[in-house]
């Protein structure tokens, strides 16, 4: 399938217009081609050869020749006609968090800088300081942006090691004689980020094992393949570890290779103050093993209630799980709704109907419609007529459904100066209303928000603090402000589970459970797919230790509507 290959493309090619200057209007529109195929679920050659590809929201009559032209001649002209004497390597700067096209075109142009390292050359020599209009402070903030861009690209997100893992858990599962296995590590933790991703299984022939997995289809070198233990690179630059333990010692295995670190070393502490030797082997009485086969059974006999891995960070769960009094976490099953998604009337490329009848195969008993306010130019923004006619056609879904029912919403911009981008008289026509900032970064985003939580029409403020965790660090904000004032105004909070964002995160989703605020789980939906991050959502709520109780979207539909805050007063 070429999809993901020419999404590439259209995004190459607005980086490059961007780097050279173009208006924005010209840029738009091959982002969004390039978003477009990167959701397409359909294969992109059959839409072109069947003539439908006018058929896809947004991509009219030039991307679509573009497309045709590239699978019928491996080339696209304007792709080589814009990034022509441009290396990738420039381009690929971008990416970086307070460094636009214009410094980068200005950097190249008077001090040669090509790549990444030539771009750190001339911050440390003071060279780029001193270009016109640059000054110390901005190149101290494009410091920070290297940082985050640097962090970021070493560990992956945990989608795409999800993805992978799973991919190689069900080719092992086809192609050996394999007993037990599980993902470990951070993976099996619901990290945000990966480094690197650990399998676990038990089997008798352990080289041959480790023999089939090196020749994973997506294996680009193998670092090690021994009897008990295999290191492969795959597509990517991803590295998988795959270790083979006897089966009397898969739950020691399985509770060490889980980690994590810090959480470890206190239950080797209890191990010992318990005259118990605890390894990935098992848990031992002097020579003699007492635990091993079960991860259950090690807790058990260290005298602790079972940790789910999600918790086992050293954040107070083992005094928890010492006293039998453990959070009982949220599970996917129990999520009734979703309640952030986009549709057709903005930026997402589903259609009301689309995203309904995915939620019907979901179980939901509800979602939320929350496209983007008029001032929300890129997204496409509804104008109130807009919205209106959305309206009408939700009523009309909503009265064919039997199970589901499709609420209407908009996630309304916070605009300048703590306003909404709707006036009261549409907010309170709304089912919800979800707040967000999407313009305005610096300017104090924290009266802002706190401002729009006055707003008794205001629901939910969504994605609080703004960061995105490959490439933008957050709005500059007071986020336990923030968080008082939800709690005052009985606003309820995001966790926004696109992987990308989850915001709020695991840390500050447990401090608003400690505060009493509620939280609500939103895909954040650009497309019918998207529903499926709710998994990300939920993952980040159990490592905030959060229960079905502290969740709003898991109440009933009429409970839910009864716990907005216009009904407290
Ligand atoms: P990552 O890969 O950086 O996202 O994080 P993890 O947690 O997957 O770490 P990794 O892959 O280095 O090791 C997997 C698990 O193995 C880790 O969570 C705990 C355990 N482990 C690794 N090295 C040590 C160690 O030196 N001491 C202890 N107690 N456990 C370790
Ligand atoms: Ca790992
Ligand atoms: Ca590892
Ligand atoms: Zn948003």
């Amino acid at each position: 399938m070429k999809n993901k290959e020419l999404a590439k493309i259209f995004n190459r090619i607005a980086d490059a217009l961007e780097y050279k200057g173009e208006m924005v209007f010209r840029i738009v529109a091959y982002r969004k081609a390039a978003r477009i195929l990167e959701d397409l679920v359909e294969d992109v050659e059959v839409l072109n050869k069947e003539g439908r590809l006018n058929e896809l929201p947004g991509v009219g009559e030039g991307i679509a020749k573009k497309i045709d032209e590239y699978l019928r001649t491996g080339k696209m002209k304007k792709y080589e006609e814009v990034t022509k004497g441009i290396p990738d390597t420039l381009l690929n700067m971008l990416d970086i968090q307070n460094i636009g096209p214009k410094t980068l075109a200005l950097a190249n142009k008077k001090l040669k800088v090509k790549n990444l390292s030539d771009l750190k050359r001339v911050i440390r020599d003071g060279s780029l300081a001193k270009l016109p209009q640059m000054g110390e402070k901005k190149v101290e903030n494009i410091k920070k942006g290297i940082e985050l861009y640097e962090r970021a690209s070493a560990r992956l997100s945990i989608a795409v090691a999800e993805n992978v893992a799973s991919e190689i858990v069900d080719y092992l599962k086809k192609n050996t004689k394999i007993e037990d296995i599980s993902p470990a590590g951070s993976l099996r933790r619901w990290k945000e980020t990966i480094g690197d991703i650990d399998i676990l299984t038990t089997g008798r022939d352990g080289a041959k094992i480790i023999q089939i997995f090196t020749k994973f289809p997506k294996t680009e070198r193998i670092l090690a393949a021994g009897e008990t233990k295999g290191s492969i690179i795959v597509e990517g630059g991803v590295q998988v570890d795959l270790r083979i333990v006897e089966p009397k010692s898969y739950g020691a295995a399985l509770q060490y290779f889980t980690g994590s670190k810090a959480h470890n070393i206190r239950l080797r502490n209890i191990a010992k103050s318990k005259r118990l030797k605890l390894s990935e082997y098992g848990v031992y009485r002097g020579k003699k093993m007492v635990a091993g086969k079960t991860e259950y059974d090690v807790y058990k006999i260290l005298g602790l209630a079972y940790i789910p891995p999600e918790l086992r960070e050293d954040r107070g769960e083992v005094e928890l799980a010492q006293k039998n009094r453990l959070p009982k976490l949220i599970e996917l099953k129990d999520i009734k709704g979703d309640l952030q998604m986009h549709s057709i009337y903005s930026d997402s490329t589903a259609t009301i109907k689309e995203l309904a009848d995915f939620a019907q195969k979901l179980n939901y008993e509800y979602i939320l419609i929350s496209d983007h306010s008029k001032s929300v130019k890129y997204a496409h923004g509804l104008e109130p007529n807009r919205l209106y006619k959305q309206w009408k056609e939700i009523n009309n879904i909503n009265n064919r459904l039997k199970k589901l029912k499709v609420l209407k919403g908009v996630e309304v911009d916070i605009v300048k100066d703590g306003k909404l981008d709707y006036p009261d008289k549409i907010l309170k026509e709304c089912d919800l209303v979800v707040a967000a900032i999407h313009q305005g970064f610096t300017r104090n985003v924290t009266e802002r928000i706190c401002d729009a939580m006055d707003n008794p029409y205001v629901d939910i403020i969504a994605h609080p603090t703004g960061r995105l965790i490959s490439s933008r660090e957050g709005y500059v904000i007071d986020i336990h402000a923030i968080m008082k004032k939800a709690a005052r105004t009985g606003t309820w909070l995001e966790l926004n589970a696109y992987w990308d964002r989850l915001d709020l995160n695991d840390v500050n989703v447990k401090v608003a459970k400690e505060m009493g605020i509620k939280i609500s789980i939103g895909t954040d939906a650009h497309s019918v797919e998207g529903l499926l991050w709710m998994k990300f959502g939920v993952a980040t709520a159990r490592r905030g230790w959060l229960e079905p109780k502290n969740v709003v979207n898991t109440y009933p539909l009429k409970r839910l509507l009864q716990l907005r805050k216009i009904h407290k007063k």
